[in-house]
């Protein structure tokens, strides 16, 4: 491995670039976590990829305090979350004030909200061995089993499935894309596709993916406005899996996940909403999200492009506020965003 401090063009605007100094460097370069994992390994996907917003993975809980000269000024700039603030946790779905902001269904085309998850007392995905990646697939798709109900569903393993169902599930939006090139640099890929595989219900509104980003990402969507009763089964999902099992989780940072900007509730809820109209003054959209603490994305996920004027809009947010404050942030920015579209 590469124990030179990297050089980054002039032109790289990510947050290791700005954090990675030569004296962080330096003092970091001989660490490494119980596992294994290295300031290299942490740093390798924003090296090899200059246009990353962040560029830095963590492969433990251990890596936030290892490496917490560098990961420590990076949540504190992504989050406005600093070394002496505690994480705070509300999953309650009466607390959350959402009534349909589009109940004739003009603007908002779908609803989705996810939480990252990884198992207690694991490696992260960029330093899991092969066979502890497989034993989550096990332990999780056999947990997931005992869903009932409308969350009741089947686990589809990676290894297998076809072409034509992965590139179809891919384009509806249901299942992560192969070959990130982020998330290769880091050490996700590794021994794709084996140990990998996405969960669903019947109506694709309950959706688990394993071993993606995280070890798990737990999602519920559906088509419409309707972002109360999305949140609510996410978090009924939520509460029937953490019974049989245990998530990584700590006062300070909150849900532990491979990427900082996940950290805390490692929840994005958004909506893919068309503002046709907003999208010719760019400078009064991201006005409005900024406001908010939103972030604008393309349809087909993060690194995409918007199609017909329809964006994806979602909480920037993620610690230091609970997942109901995450949700309520969202709804309130889709609020605003509705009635400047329909002004003009
Ligand atoms: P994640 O949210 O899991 O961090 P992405 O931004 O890559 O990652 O999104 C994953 C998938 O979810 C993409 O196919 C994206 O288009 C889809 N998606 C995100 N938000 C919505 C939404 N509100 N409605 C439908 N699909 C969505
Ligand atoms: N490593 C990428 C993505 C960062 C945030 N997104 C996710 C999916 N974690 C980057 O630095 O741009």
């Amino acid at each position: 491995m590469n124990q030179e401090f990297p050089t980054f063009p002039k032109e790289c605007k990510s947050m290791l670039c700005k954090h990675l100094t030569k004296e962080v460097f330096t003092s970091l370069k001989d660490k490494k976590t119980s596992s294994g994992f290295t300031l290299q390994d942490a740093i390798n996907s924003g090296v090899e990829n200059i246009d990353s917003g962040i560029g830095v993975y963590a492969g433990d809980e251990e890596s936030y305090d290892t490496f917490a000269a560098l990961f420590d000024p990076i949540i504190e700039e992504y989050h406005s979350f600093s070394v002496d603030d505690k994480h705070k946790s509300n999953l309650n779905p009466n607390d959350l004030k959402a009534p349909n902001p589009d109940p004739e269904g003009k603007y908002i085309v779908s609803t989705r909200i996810r939480v990252g998850r990884n198992i207690d007392n694991l490696p992260l995905g960029p330093a899991i061995t092969k066979e502890q990646r497989n034993e989550v697939e096990k332990q999780v798709s056999s947990a997931l089993k005992s869903m009932s109900g409308t969350l009741s569903g089947v686990y589809y393993p990676i290894n297998g499935m076809s072409e034509e169902v992965s590139a179809k599930l891919i384009e509806d939006h249901f299942l992560f894309k192969a070959g990130d090139r982020y998330l290769e640099a880091a050490g996700l890929n590794r021994d794709w596709p084996e140990g990998r595989g996405i969960f669903h219900n019947d109506e694709k509104t309950f959706l688990v993916w394993i071993n993606e980003e995280d070890q798990l990402r737990i999602i519920s969507m559906q088509m419409g406005g309707d972002i109360k009763e999305v949140f609510t089964r996410l978090t009924s999902a939520i509460s029937e899996i953490e019974k049989s099992v245990k998530f990584s989780y700590n006062s300070h940072i909150g849900y532990i996940t491979s990427c900082p900007t996940n950290l805390g509730t490692a929840m994005r809820a958004s909506v893919h909403i068309k503002l046709p109209k907003l999208a010719e003054d760019m400078d009064t959209f991201k006005a409005i999200t900024d406001k908010h603490h939103l972030q604008i994305r393309g349809i087909h996920g993060e690194h995409s492009e918007s199609e017909g004027g329809i964006y994806d809009i979602s909480n920037k947010r993620r610690l230091g506020v609970t997942e109901v404050e995450c949700v309520q942030d969202m709804y309130d920015g889709v609020v605003a965003l509705i009635a400047k579209e329909k002004s003009l």
